[in-house]
């Protein structure tokens, strides 16, 4: 059923016997080489996925032909690792290779990889083929990850309170564990295995050092334990202080011995319970987390002890560069690039630093955050946000793999040409032996996981650009719509359709134009463009549209902040000009008179209007699409999805008042008359 629980992983029931027969008789059993609990794991998916999509049982032999082989490589006859070699070359570590051969004269097909995971991740690829009804006689796939730590944020508190969360609480039951494990758990590792997410945060980083003590470690492995066969290795943050908080030392400045033996003991102490444990994740510095600023100590002093805690046991240290300070709010744009970049190569090898996909945070729409290139020597990992913080909550219907996408192809040309934020961030632009991605996730304890039955779609994106930061948004949300919902072409192309253009239309009718961070302060839901009271320059959203009886708009040229000295030429160059930059940034970039001409030959006032109302135009198109659709969906997310859609309706009209009325008092300017009178 769509209540959404079983998310992507519907299996629903094949009908068509002409499709059934295929698979049914290119598959009539499973041997499984070997065992360990990710092959058991891989083999129970198999075993009650053919149940759910062919109402029957997929049964464990030992021999006969049409089989579905699992086996590592290392168990598979020299003769077929030899006629395997050049596959199995090509792929890495968590890699597969799904094929049909001959196995002692026996059809077969074979699921190989070099590791356990590497089966795991390739039995539910073999699903997903299914899933989508691709033809697998001569099936021949191989692939593997492009990016190492591909990681889900949770900043999910203690309390099971969620910052910024809109879909209920957070999973963790930190009350009941260690001793209470709820099934969402093992479903939960399943969906991220099903995408090849290999890494969970499981605490929000403004962090609290409670989740340090003896007793919260129990927890965490009882979660780590659930994980451990689906690949996914936990992470926890480190509060800076919590040497001061959860142990008994009055300081925490990384270059005390006393300090750095206690991270090191924490450290022996959390890995002799969890062997696997990933690492910390730190907010230092920022928004009021304590630092080693706080000492007068660098970012690399304050990473790199934490380095060097878990680096006897493998870990990893993720070191936010989302840092802004009080003291220079000319813009807080520049300032994550003039604090971090100056330290490049300086951090320890296991140490990443992980940079917001922009340079404020988390806008519907941002240019790429310059500090992407601009660190040759030091791994950067991204941080994206699957919860829609900016973009209208779980209330609002819209794709972000879009939005990743636009990122993730950004050109930097630090190095010329083609060199794309994905090349950084795989590594393979600057040779890093260490990557990674992260994404704020947007689970709770909602029925369907995310709120918004749409949500999924952007937890599911995530991972799918995680493992390969190259893929087509397009092909994103046509495997997401196919898997959750039907096949059935009617449904999926103009839903296809509709997610694809949603992340445009929440740009327009939010922040059209380049305008930015001008939502209501604090939660950030609705529109705020007048507010201007609150203590720190840079909270306020009149502090980033800049309007006034002369225009509108952030200058970041020379004759402004200047921030876009910090891009590479040709960008540097080419938006030095409002002529030459991309509409889509012209406010980002620079202020601009009212009346300026654009493109078209319409003023800017006109071209601000007529986009916000376009954007409302395009939400009223998602529920005319919507209501064609009803017979291809469950009555409850059906009847979900058009109450959302009115919501956002509303919501988008809302944003085009408030935001047209408010501007229209600098501006002095008429609306253009496709633009209704606010209601
Ligand atoms: O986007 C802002 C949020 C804060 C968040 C912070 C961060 C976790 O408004 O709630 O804190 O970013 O990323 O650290």
């Amino acid at each position: 059923a769509q209540n959404g629980y079983d998310l992507w992983l519907q299996y629903s029931s094949i009908t068509d016997s002409q499709l059934k027969q295929q698979y049914t008789s290119k598959i009539t059993g499973i041997q499984v080489k070997g065992s360990s609990a990710t092959l058991n794991a891989s083999t129970e998916e198999l075993k009650n996925a053919w149940k759910s999509l062919f109402d029957t049982d997929l049964e464990t032999r030992e021999q006969g032909s049409n089989l579905l082989m699992l086996a590592t490589e290392d168990r598979l006859s020299s003769e077929l690792q030899t006629e395997l070699s050049s596959d199995l070359e090509s792929i890495n570590d968590e890699g597969y290779i799904i094929k049909q051969l001959s196995i002692d004269e026996q059809p077969t097909i074979l699921i190989t990889a070099k590791s356990d995971i590497g089966v795991l991740y390739g039995s539910f690829r073999l699903l997903k083929e299914i899933q989508l009804h691709k033809d697998i006689s001569n099936i021949d796939i191989s692939d593997s990850p492009k990016i190492q730590k591909r990681v889900l944020n949770h900043w999910d508190n203690l309390d099971r309170t969620v910052e910024r969360g809109y879909a209920g609480f957070s999973i963790w039951d930190w009350h009941l564990l260690p001793e209470l494990i709820k099934p969402e758990y093992m479903d939960y590792a399943r969906a991220n295995a099903s995408i090849g997410i290999n890494g969970t945060v499981l605490t929000n980083v403004n962090a609290n050092s409670l989740v340090l003590t003896e007793h919260y470690i129990e927890k965490v492995k009882a979660l780590a334990e659930v994980f451990r066969p689906y690949g996914i290795q936990v992470y926890l943050t480190a509060r800076f202080s919590a040497p001061l908080e959860s142990g008994d030392l009055d300081t925490a400045d990384p270059l005390n011995e006393e300090v750095r033996q206690w991270w090191k003991d924490k450290a022996d102490e959390i890995y002799a319970e969890i062997p696997d444990f990933g690492g910390f994740l730190v907010k230092a510095n920022s928004e009021g987390q304590p630092g080693p600023n706080n000492y007068g100590r660098s970012h690399v002093d304050g990473a790199n002890m934490l380095a060097e805690a878990v680096a006897p046991h493998g870990g990893i240290v993720m070191w936010r560069a989302f840092v802004y300070s009080e003291d220079d709010p000319e813009d807080r744009a520049k300032q994550a690039y003039s604090e971090f970049v100056p330290f490049d190569g300086q951090f320890h090898d296991n140490v990443l630093v992980q940079v917001k996909n922009g340079a404020i945070d988390f806008q519907p729409r941002e240019p790429f955050h310059p500090i992407f290139g601009a660190m040759p020597d030091t791994p950067l990992m991204m941080e994206f946000q699957i919860t829609q913080e900016y973009l209208g909550f779980s209330s609002h219907l819209v794709f972000l793999p879009k939005m990743f996408e636009e990122t993730l192809q950004s050109d930097t040309y630090v190095q010329g040409e083609n060199s794309s934020v994905a090349k950084i961030i795989d590594g393979t632009l600057s040779n890093k032996k260490l990557t990674g991605i992260a994404g704020v996730a947007n689970i709770g304890t909602e029925k369907n996981w995310t709120g918004h039955p749409f949500g999924q779609a952007n937890w599911y994106g995530f991972g799918r650009l995680a493992w390969d930061p190259y893929l087509d948004s397009e092909k994103i949300a046509e495997d997401w719509i196919k898997m959750t919902f039907t096949n059935n072409p009617e449904f999926v192309q103009p839903i296809k359709e509709m997610l694809l253009d949603s992340r445009e239309s929440v740009v327009k009718y939010m922040t059209p134009l380049g305008l930015h961070h001008i939502m209501d302060t604090g939660h950030h839901y609705g529109p705020g463009p007048w507010v201007s009271e609150l203590s720190r320059p840079e909270w306020n959203p009149v502090y980033y549209h800049k309007a006034d009886s002369e225009g509108v708009g952030f200058d970041r040229t020379k004759s402004g902040s200047n921030a876009l000295a910090q891009y590479a030429d040709p960008i540097a160059e080419k938006y030095s000009s409002p002529e030459t930059t991309p509409e889509k940034f012209l406010l980002w970039f620079h202020h601009l008179p009212w009346d300026y001409e654009m493109e078209n030959g319409k003023t800017l006032w006109f071209n601000i209007a007529t986009t916000y109302q376009e954007g409302v135009e395009e939400v009223q198109d998602m529920i005319d699409t919507w209501e064609k659709m009803e017979e291809y969906v469950d009555q409850e997310p059906y009847e979900k999805v058009s109450m959302l859609l009115q919501i956002q309706l509303k919501e988008a009209k809302w944003w085009r008042d408030a935001c047209l009325a408010y501007f229209q008092k600098y501006s002095n300017m008429e609306l253009p008359e496709s633009v209704p009178e606010p209601e």
